[in-house]
């Protein structure tokens, strides 16, 4: 699997129950997350990674509430609660993940004015540099897992695919959100895609 990257997403306290965005059993995903990433020669993890007040932040839209969908400059945009936030505890890789031989730790969500559920294209277009960063390396195809399948994990699977990488999403590692009907759509998007979905099974 050399040719192969693992990109664990989002696996922050933030994201795990009692955290800012807690995602329901996302703590589940960590010891396949640990298992499978011992399978990978190349693992990238990545940290959503916001400023104080960004803009994907419901308190930063006086009168909106939570979980609403707004329209901004570059597209729909769900009001999150403030998540994240750069350098705090919940922000930090979650303890319980153990994935010393990961090369790259990728921070997306830092510009105060754009979201970044993917970690290859902001909201906005901008590119994070990752596809040419696993490119560099001769990887040719990614398996994603973490959180949150719908949001994160999906956009970053999507632009995989769309970079020309092969792609799958390692189901039974990942766990969603799920606001109104996000997880079915997410996955009626990935497999018309052509995104692959397994098992960690299939893998490690
Ligand atoms: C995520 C919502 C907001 C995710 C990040 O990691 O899926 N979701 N920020
Ligand atoms: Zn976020």
């Amino acid at each position: 699997m050399s040719q192969t990257a693992l990109l664990l997403i989002d696996l922050q306290p933030d994201f795990l129950p009692g955290g800012a965005l807690a995602v329901p059993d996302g703590d589940a995903v960590l010891p396949l997350a640990n298992r499978l990433a011992a399978g990978f020669a190349t693992v990238v993890l990545t940290q959503d990674w916001h400023p104080p007040g960004h803009r994907s932040f419901a308190s930063a839209h006086p009168g909106r509430a939570l979980f609403e969908t707004i329209r901004m400059p570059y597209g729909e945009q769900v009001l999150w609660p403030d998540h994240c936030l750069q350098a705090t505890p919940g922000a930090a890789l979650a303890p319980g993940l153990h994935v010393p031989h990961a090369s790259l730790i990728l921070r997306k969500g830092c510009n105060p004015e754009v979201d970044s559920y993917s970690a290859f294209t902001e909201a906005d277009g901008t590119s994070t540099g990752l596809a040419a960063w696993l490119r560099a390396r001769g990887i040719t195809r990614v398996v994603l897992a973490g959180l949150a399948t719908d949001y994160c994990v999906a956009w970053s699977a999507l632009d995989a695919r769309r970079a020309g990488f092969a792609t799958a999403v390692a189901e039974d590692a990942c766990r969603a959100i799920d606001l109104a009907g996000s997880l079915a759509a997410a996955w009626a998007r990935m497999e018309q895609a052509g995104i692959a979905r397994l098992r960690t099974a299939d893998l490690a």
